[in-house]
């Protein structure tokens, strides 16, 4: 009998640190890495060759969208190259910082380098924020930021790659509203996908903790009927 307490408090003790191998993958939000160069360039704009002279993020009208999840963090970066004639600057409407700093005109031959954690989930605008800045908006200088909320839908869809599979199981699961097949269940539970990378990676510390706690409930289980049995004995 004394064995017997002595193994449930093992697996008690076990049990519990699975819980906290558990809760740390959810704390540690991925950090996504943007990088915009400010382009000053020439764009046509009707068939006649009339060109208009734009101010873009990375040569683009509006810019490339920004893709995250709520808890990530955004490891921005904006690159004003000694070429351009202005100064320009980024505002994350979905960034909580200081926006004086931050969002600082930067010179030509410049960068500025920021972090953010998107916490409330939603689509947000960015533009430049350089003086004049309705003139830096007009020019081309704005795009979008999506903040997913955390949640099953969106866990497929970080960062603004993904593959076609992703985008037909969600919108089919979304649709539908209910789960796809376990084993798809089970492979969504073991691999994430990596939009950086753009792959899938097995997700080991989530898999391992499962396991761990799924055998220490079996033993404790075990160890209960063992227990039981015996009292009824006596
Ligand atoms: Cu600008």
């Amino acid at each position: 009998m004394k064995m017997s307490n002595k193994l449930m408090k093992i697996s008690a003790i076990g049990l519990m640190a699975a819980g906290l191998v558990l809760t740390v993958p959810a704390a540690l939000a991925k950090t996504v890495s943007v990088t915009f160069t400010a382009k000053e360039v020439s764009v046509e704009i009707d068939n006649k060759g009339t060109t208009y002279p734009a101010w873009t993020y990375d040569g683009m009208i509006p810019g490339k969208v920004v893709r995250v999840t709520e808890g990530d963090v955004v490891d921005f970066k904006l690159i004003n190259p000694k070429e351009n004639k202005n100064s320009h600057s980024i505002d994350f409407h979905a960034a909580e910082v200081d926006v004086l700093d931050e969002f600082a005109p930067v010179k030509p031959g410049h960068t500025k380098h920021f972090k953010f954690t998107a916490k409330r989930p939603g689509t947000y605008m960015y533009h430049c924020g350089a003086p004049t800045m309705a003139q830096h908006i007009a020019r081309g200088m704005y795009g979008l930021i999506i903040v997913d909320p955390k949640g099953k839908i969106t866990r497929y869809m970080n960062g603004i790659y993904f593959l076609p599979f992703e985008l037909k199981m969600t919108l089919l699961e979304a649709a539908e509203s209910k789960s796809g097949p376990t084993i798809n269940r089970v492979l969504q539970f073991c691999y994430s996908y990596d939009p950086e990378g753009q792959q899938y990676v097995m997700n080991i510390t989530k898999v391992a903790g499962t396991l761990i706690i799924f055998m220490g409930l079996m033993l404790f289980l075990v160890l209960v009927l063992v227990r039981k049995r015996k009292t009824s004995n006596v």
